[in-house]
């Protein structure tokens, strides 16, 4: 990569490639699985694109490569900020706090100094590598200081920045020692991105209030005469691919072994989520439980499929939640279960995409329960799966994802009586109802999925300050 040649460059904590070794033990790259890269993949080869990004691990000193034509340039971390960027500041503190506290937040200074350098780091490798009049995208809560970093060094370029998670409201965020110096780090982007329009609407006040800018509407307006957006982009999948995956022979096939293995249940109830607090997957199988100790459901006719896929494992809350969740689906199965028939069957482990295409297919009820979530893609993934128009979705309130799929059974997941009521409800529900919420839902999906999102990000960030820098080619 040489300095100064990207005309697009996208800064994100992880590069999107993982490391795997071979048969023969030589190490290689694999792209990671997933909407993002997918939906930035064709822009970045259009526009001489790079990405900056942690390749995971502590090597250091590895040299920008390419990886299936994307120009990858990795920016490594010690072990140390590991521990007290990522872990700590990055899922210690900000996770929780934007996540309506579900966990207590820990602020510590140290965890800071680290977020602040490393974020440093990062905004100095894009000013190195980032052409004259570039535009500048970078994602996510690990990375909230390098839009106004990288504006102080390279006041050419042009700044994105979006934002996966909730942005809290001004009652929790400002609980932060460093809510001020966060705010002013966005500040830094042109456009300032979120997933829902409150997010954007809570960040403006914030601005209003904290930094004492004058503000209007959607826009910021800077003492230097410049103005900052923020607006909201819904973030999707990549439509068509899950869609052709659930279309294929073999997935089919591997839905009816997943169905047969199961002992052909009536009813399959899945949930897929990472391994996480936010997600709600205690609550829900506790509730999942009740039904069925109740009598509403018969063990072996209905079964709960519940995939946690290891996350964050050395963040204490992780491992605490992991534990709590064994314990439960163990006392669930030993209370309820009949030899053969669990009422649980619970996988901690990640599974290729086509194995979650399968497990899409195969379920009849996909139950989705966060108690906060940006936008939650895997309720998304279900409803592109679901080419025959049934299976039922159970959704949270609070998960972004319920602001376009109304026609899910919406359910708040602190209201456990609540959330039993939505399973059986979506259980006892006519096909010609749940076809009627899946058809709508469909629609909802195919009209608006990742490309949608990156070209309407792309091409609004390009229309702020239109007479400066270069224009990126969608
Ligand atoms: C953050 C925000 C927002 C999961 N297990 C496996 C696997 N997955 C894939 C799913 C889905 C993705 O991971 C998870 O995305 P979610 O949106 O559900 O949740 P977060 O990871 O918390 O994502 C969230 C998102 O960013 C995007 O902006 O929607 O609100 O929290 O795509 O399919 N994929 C494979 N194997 C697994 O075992 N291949």
């Amino acid at each position: 990569m040489r300095n100064r040649s990207a005309d697009l460059v996208i800064v994100a904590n992880r590069l999107p490639v993982d490391r795997v070794t071979d048969d023969d033990g030589t190490p290689s790259w694999r792209p990671s699985p997933g909407g993002l890269v997918s939906a930035l993949e064709p822009v970045m080869r259009a526009n001489d694109g790079a990405w900056i990004g942690w390749p995971g691990g502590t090597e250091t000193g590895m040299r920008p490569f390419t990886s299936d034509g994307l120009s990858l340039v990795p920016e490594s971390l010690s072990a140390e900020e590991i521990e007290e960027h990522y872990e700590g500041f990055s899922n210690g503190t900000l996770w929780p706090l934007y996540h309506d506290l579900v966990a207590k937040p820990e602020f510590h200074r140290e965890w800071w100094d680290a977020y602040v350098r490393v974020n440093q780091r990062f905004a100095d490798r894009a000013a190195k590598i980032a052409s004259h009049g570039a535009t500048v995208w970078v994602q996510d809560y690990q990375m909230q200081l390098v839009p106004q970093m990288l504006r102080d060094k390279r006041p050419d370029l042009r700044i994105g920045f979006y934002l996966h998670i909730p942005f809290p409201p001004a009652e929790l965020f400002q609980q932060l020692p460093w809510r001020r110096e966060i705010l002013q780090g966005l500040l830094g982007a042109d456009l300032v991105g979120f997933q829902l329009p409150g997010a954007a609407q809570n960040f403006i006040r914030l601005v209003r209030q904290r930094v004492g800018h004058k503000t209007h509407r959607d826009l910021v307006y800077l003492p230097d005469g410049r103005t900052v957006k923020a607006a909201a982009f819904p973030i999707s999948i990549d439509v068509d691919g899950f869609e052709e995956l659930a279309a294929s022979e073999s997935v089919a096939e591997r839905a009816s072994e997943i169905r047969e293995a199961l002992g052909n249940p009536d009813t399959v109830f899945l949930g897929i989520d990472r391994l996480d607090y936010t997600k709600g997957i205690y609550a829900r199988l506790r509730a999942f439980s009740e039904l069925v100790r109740d009598k509403h459901l018969a063990v072996g006719e209905a079964v709960f499929v519940q995939v946690a896929t290891p996350s964050r494992e050395r963040v204490e809350q992780y491992r605490i939640l992991r534990d709590d969740i064994d314990r439960l689906v163990g006392r669930i199965n030993g209370d309820l279960g009949e030899i053969g028939k669990p009422v649980i069957s619970y996988l901690h482990s990640s599974y290729p995409r086509h194995e979650m295409a399968a497990l899409y297919r195969a379920a009849d009820v996909m139950v989705v329960t966060p108690f906060r979530d940006g936008m939650n893609l895997v309720a998304k993934e279900y409803v592109a799966c679901r080419l025959e128009e049934d299976g039922a979705l159970v959704l949270s309130e609070f998960a972004g994802a319920a602001d376009e799929l109304r026609q899910a059974w919406l359910v708040n997941p602190y209201d456990i009586n609540g959330m039993k009521a939505a399973l059986r409800q979506a259980h006892d529900a006519e096909p010609k109802e749940i076809q009627r919420r899946m058809r709508a839902m469909r629609r909802t999906v195919r009209e608006r999925d990742v490309n949608h999102w990156a070209d309407g990000f792309l091409s609004e960030l390009a229309a702020t300050r239109p007479d400066h820098g270069k224009k990126v080619r969608p």
